[in-house]
């Protein structure tokens, strides 16, 4: 088994990680930037290694750093998260080139799967759906047009090296397919060094599902079911559920079947998960984001397996602990990520200080957060600050004990998502289950109308936290209490 590990990231991810290891007695050593300095993926640690100054590239993006720091505290892994380095395949090999165990694919599968066209090229090959289309290998404007209409539009012009949304662009008719090609192409070569763009049918209202995979080092490969992955904006995710309703038993068995297929093809080890687009009954590979996911405790919560620590054990060269046949999915289960942003501005960031913050428990509730009251939230990374996961035998049970425990998430001092995630939950085309990745686009526009969010200040907060710190009653049963929530018009229940 691995000796000592390095989590070469920070925020929740990096608690989970630490988690998992210590379940499995192993140490574990944090890094950190100059604001990270009071994190709590510090506190925390038995062991934290600063690395610089705040900006990402001078800390949990400078590889020579982080491998320094995993030699001098004699860590032989390094757990790279998400975001980040966690599909860098130079990290990767740096790691290796150290004599460090990577805990993540070989950095070939990620330099392979790193590009969307070869990507592509490499699934259709393994009889893996893709989305009509392909590439245009003269590269001239002609071949393009033929293309196009072969294909039929409208059509989405996607970059290569892209990925995550970056670089597309929908073309409806042939008159503006060649600006729309020329600009992709400029804006991959200067976002991603490679101007090779490539043309597939844009499909309008798909639901994006993925599987969650993950392989040994001996050819054993299985995959642990789909999430729904639908509810997102500018390709940000916010609320993730397992199943998908969308899917019907023999709909499921082919894509599970599919994305072993995908992972195979890619001699693909680790944990990972393949995307699809969902379209009237047809799903399309998207491509393979090589790296453990924020929304993967959804699919622990119901199959049980704790996907990280399955990572450890791989990467320490065992053999993967359960066969496809073992994996059994029971009962539902949702995720919200809270997030440092501000619905009422076009979700900008909201970085500052956490004055007040008390997370909800409960039975079938798991909280996965990077952040405690008093705690600063800094502007220069992901503004992720935790995530809710609840489980219900069904749908419905997992939805409204969702809701509830945002209702009991109490955050003050900075602005943040947790009320416009009570908002789409009870949405009645999510209680429906009418999902499609524009749902929040199409939405909006009716939440802006409802009742105005209530925003609490620093100074309001201040008064809150006075009023909640007063001894307690003699006789608190028979008090006329009104709660500090209350009387500040916290939510009511
Ligand atoms: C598409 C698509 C429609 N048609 N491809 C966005 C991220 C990148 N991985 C691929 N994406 C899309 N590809 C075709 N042929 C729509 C999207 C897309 C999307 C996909 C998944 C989740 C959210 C999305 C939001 C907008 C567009």
């Amino acid at each position: 088994m691995l000796k000592k590990i390095l989590v070469a990231n920070r925020g929740e991810i990096a608690l989970r990680i630490m988690r998992a290891a210590r379940e499995m007695n192993i140490p574990t050593v944090s890094v950190y930037s100059e604001a990270d300095s009071d994190a709590l993926h510090v506190r925390r640690a038995q062991e934290a290694v600063l690395l610089g100054p705040p900006p990402a590239s001078e800390s949990y993006l400078a590889i020579d750093k982080i491998i320094a720091a995993a030699k001098k505290t004699r860590c032989d892994a390094v757990h790279p998260g998400y975001g980040f380095l966690a599909e860098n395949a130079e990290f990767a090999q740096a790691v290796q080139n150290a004599g460090l165990t990577f805990i993540g694919p070989q950095p070939r599968a990620i330099r392979a799967l790193g590009n969307k066209l070869g990507a592509r090229s490499m699934m259709s090959k393994a009889n893996v759906p893709t989305v009509p289309g392909g590439e245009i290998k003269s590269g001239t404007i002609e071949d393009f047009k033929k293309l196009a209409i072969t294909i039929g539009y409208p059509v989405l012009v996607k970059a290569a090296a892209g990925g995550g949304g970056k670089g597309m662009r929908i073309v409806n008719d042939e008159s503006h397919l060649q600006d729309a090609v020329e600009a992709a192409q400029r804006e991959a070569k200067s976002a991603f060094g490679d101007a090779t763009v490539y043309l597939e049918k844009y499909l309008a209202r798909p639901r994006h599902i993925e599987v969650q995979v993950i392989a040994d080092q001996f050819g054993h490969t299985v995959h642990l079911f789909e999430r729904e992955c639908s509810i997102q904006r500018r390709h940000q995710k916010i609320i993730e559920e397992t199943p998908s309703t969308a899917l019907t038993p023999e709909l499921r068995r082919k894509m599970g079947e599919a994305a072993v297929a995908a992972a195979k093809a890619a001699s693909y080890i680790s944990a990972g998960t393949v995307e699809f687009l969902l379209d009237n009954g047809n799903f399309y590979f998207l491509e393979v984001n090589t790296r453990i996911q924020v929304e993967h405790p959804i699919t622990e919560m119901v199959t049980g397996i704790d996907l990280v620590k399955e990572q450890f054990r791989i990467a320490s060269g065992e053999k993967l602990s359960f066969t496809q046949e073992e994996v059994k999915v029971r009962g539902h289960a949702t995720e919200c990520r809270i997030y440092a942003e501000d619905p009422a501005t076009g979700f900008l960031p909201s970085p500052g200080k956490i004055v007040y913050l008390s997370e909800p428990s409960g039975a079938n509730l798991r909280i996965d957060s990077g952040v405690y009251s008093g705690c600063d939230v800094p502007i220069f990374y992901d503004p992720i600050l935790s995530k809710v996961i609840t489980y219900g035998r069904n749908r419905e049970e997992s939805t409204d004990r969702m809701v509830l425990a945002l209702k009991d998430y109490r955050l003050i001092g900075i602005k943040n998502n947790v009320r416009f995630l009570i908002d789409c939950l009870n949405h009645p085309e999510y209680r429906a289950g009418n999902i499609f990745t524009g749902f929040i686009d199409q939405h909006l526009p009716e939440w802006s109308e409802l009742e105005p969010r209530r925003e609490f200040d620093v100074a309001v907060a201040g008064a809150v936290l006075a009023a909640m710190h007063r001894p307690a009653a003699a006789d608190a049963t028979t008090q006329e209490s009104v709660s500090p929530w209350q009387t500040l018009g916290g939510w009511e229940l």
